[in-house]
This record gives structure tokens, sequence and C-alpha cells, in this order.
């Protein structure tokens, strides 16, 4: 499980948008949004490179974090 901050993550919208971006990076990959916190849980085979160059496509700046 990685675990990311994305500070402008504030509504449905963005987090539509950002899974969107996530799965088209990896189909596969199961994301757990924790909108209070502005945080996501990912479960993926993906590295973290990859993770924020797919939410940056979407339009967020996100950064890895600790569990
Ligand atoms: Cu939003």
């Amino acid at each position: 499980m990685q675990h990311y901050r994305v500070p402008d993550m504030s509504c449905g919208h963005c987090t539509a948008a950002i899974e969107k971006a996530l799965k088209a990076a990896d189909p596969g990959m199961v994301a757990n949004f924790d909108l209070a916190n502005r945080t996501l849980a990912i479960e993926t085979g993906r590295d973290a490179d990859a993770i924020a160059t797919a939410i940056r496509s979407a339009g967020y700046e996100s950064e890895a974090i600790a569990a």
C-alpha cells in the first residue's frame, strides 16, 4: 500500500479525476481516498514516480507519505 498527500484534492470531482488517471496508468490498482485528510492509499504494482506522474496528469501535485 502506497500513501500520498494531495493538498488540492477537495471534492468528489478531484477524486474522480485522480482515480481515472490512476486507472489509466494501472487498470488493476485499488485506491482509497480520504478527502477529509486529502490523502489517498493505493494498492498498485507501479512505483511512486509513475503514481506521481499519473496524479499530475489529472492536474494535481502529490507527495508520498508514510502510512
Ligand atoms: Cu474537487
